[in-house]
């Protein structure tokens, strides 16, 4: 503990604000609510998760008298990319165990699900949590992105679950690995093993929630963190008036963090992916759109400004989303071609290959493109069979096509612009109040629900726009969040992605405001997250929550 920063020293103390219910879980009792359905094809889902599938909402109520809890052994993991706050989710189920009962216990699964597979665990003491209360990453215990599906992977996390006799497995994870927290519930159900499983969402993504899931965590951190950075450069663009910036951000396809951002910030241009569909805007036509507001800023001496792209945008645009699907079935069929693609050794004869299988259209938006773009569309898929949108650099393909654009207009002033991908910098970032306060709670309701002997649900928090004190811990069944879609070219179960609406609060706003923030210079600079002071500047939830419906 000598390396480490005055700042991490003092997070580490930091007490997270519990809901008062959670204050003394010892006289807890469960409220079943409603029982659920999935938001599609609810008949084929129920075939396929007959042991867990319409079971009810929980929520929790105070009861008249103390309850015993015996000791249990629960085991976590880590899922997919890092979210801030996934320290404290540990640490909220540790303490709600030990609170339980002292002599309950905590392992950590290692590297991601392939230690729930291979059995590759630690047990997580105090000691070794206390160095990582509040803190951000993963590193504790590490994560992965092996997806746990087959037979054997199923089998495997099974002995090692029930050699290591365990109560409960809390997989805290996104949307992918949530259905696979729902696959092993059904699977261990079935073959009547008593280990319960609860997911817990995280993904800095934001498309993880629905009228019962308010917020995924971490989501918060990392539009902190971007923010601070697409302030920092706009007053630097202010100051310069030399430079355009397009600064992409991560946040896969749906376009939450490039939202909340542009409402943090207010930027010049924001890209939003959800409205280029339902606009059907192509390439094309977003091109012409930068370069509108670049020519009638430039009427004003104004030559620089922001731009914010999200990660996700190529999904969208019309022509790029038949190329990506048509791509995908390429290279994630297990079929023939795939098996050829992958025989050959260089990007250009791939290149090449792929390009005598696209149709015609496909074909001709493949060949528009950079070879740089070309070979990151090729880049493998990752093991739930998505794109890797955080590997293609669309701001670049953005530049070029506005510099055409522009010289094709004949336009005589200075367009510079300088491009920068925001992503992995938030990812780890130390947990903003919000996101320590909402982990601490998650990890306290998992323990609850595997303590009330509960399977396939999700720890979830409601009231989250209110005082912490006030919040609401509850269970939502993961089934109830499903859909089938086309993965590695089969129907799938998984949980439907939440994207943007366009009817949101948070959406409404930015239409109304972007004319304004592309002429004038509007912007707004957040600076660093605060955790000590004003509970103004130390507390405050993203603005897309704040403006969102929920109660
Ligand atoms: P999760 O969906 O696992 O939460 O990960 C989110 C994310 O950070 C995306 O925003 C990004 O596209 C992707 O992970 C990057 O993946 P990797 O860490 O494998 O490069």
């Amino acid at each position: 503990m000598e390396n480490i920063s005055p700042l991490q020293k003092k997070r580490l103390k930091y007490l997270p604000k519990l809901p008062k219910i959670l204050e003394d879980i010892s006289t807890l009792e469960i409220d079943e609510k409603e029982k659920t359905t999935s938001v599609a094809d609810s008949d084929k889902l129920k075939e396929l998760f007959p042991e867990t599938f319409g079971a009810k909402l929980i929520h929790f109520k105070k009861s008249s008298s103390k309850k015993d809890s015996k000791p249990m052994k629960v085991a976590v993991v880590f899922s997919g990319g890092q979210a801030p706050g996934g320290h404290n989710v540990i640490s909220g189920l540790f303490d709600a165990l030990k609170k339980l009962n002292p002599n309950s216990k905590l392992f950590g699964y290692l590297n991601g699900p392939s230690g729930v597979v291979d059995c590759k665990y630690v047990e997580l003491t105090k000691d070794l949590i206390d160095d990582f209360r509040n803190l951000g990453g993963f590193d504790l215990i590490g994560s992965g992105r092996t997806k746990i599906e087959t037979d054997e992977q199923l089998e495997k996390s099974m002995i090692c679950a029930k050699d290591l006799d365990l109560d409960g497995i809390v997989i805290i994870g996104g949307d992918d690995s949530n259905t696979n927290a729902a696959i092993l519930a059904e699977y261990f159900k079935k073959n009547k093993i008593s280990t319960k499983v609860i997911g817990v969402p995280k993904t800095i993504d934001g498309d993880l929630k629905s009228d019962e899931v308010e917020i995924s965590f971490g989501f918060d951190t990392a539009c902190k963190v971007y923010s601070e950075l697409i302030g920092n450069i706009a007053k630097d663009s202010i100051s310069a008036k030399k430079y355009y910036h397009f600064i992409r951000l991560m946040g896969r396809s749906a376009s939450h963090i490039a939202l909340e951002c542009a409402l943090k910030t207010h930027p010049n241009v924001v890209l939003i992916g959800e409205e280029i569909l339902e606009k059907k805007k192509t390439l094309k036509i977003v091109t012409s759109k930068i370069a509108d507001i670049i020519e009638k800023r430039a009427k004003e001496n104004k030559n620089y400004g922001i731009v914010l792209v999200p990660e996700g945008i190529v999904e969208f645009i019309p022509e790029f989303k038949l190329l990506i699907s048509e791509l995908n079935k390429l290279l994630t069929s297990g079929e023939k071609t795939e098996i050829e693609l992958n025989k050959l050794k260089t990007n250009i004869e791939k290149i090449e290959f792929v390009k005598t299988l696209l149709s015609k259209e496909s074909k001709a938006c493949f060949e528009l493109l950079p070879d740089t773009i070309q070979n990151q569309l090729l880049l493998d898929r990752d093991p739930h069979g998505n794109v890797k949108v955080s590997q293609i650099e669309t701001e670049k393909l953005l530049i070029k096509t506005v510099q055409k654009e522009l010289k094709s207009r004949g336009f005589k002033d200075k367009f510079n612009a300088l491009n920068h991908f925001f992503g992995y910098e938030g990812r780890s970032g130390m947990p903003s109040n919000f996101d320590a306060n909402y982990c601490y709670s998650l990890g306290f309701t998992a323990a609850l629900l595997i303590n009330e002997g509960l399977t396939g649900y999700m720890s979830c928090i409601g009231n989250l726009k209110d005082d912490p004190k006030n919040w609401k811990p509850k269970g939502v069944p993961i089934t109830s969040l499903m859909n089938l879609e086309l993965r590695h070219a089969k129907q799938k179960p998984v949980i439907k992605k939440a994207l943007v609406e366009l009817n949101s609060k948070a959406f409404k706003h930015l239409d109304e405001n972007r004319e304004k923030w592309a002429k004038n210079d509007h912007y707004i600079y957040p600076g660093s997250i605060q955790y000590f002071g004003d509970q103004e500047v130390t507390d405050n939830i993203p603005i897309s929550l704040k403006l969102s419906d929920f109660k």
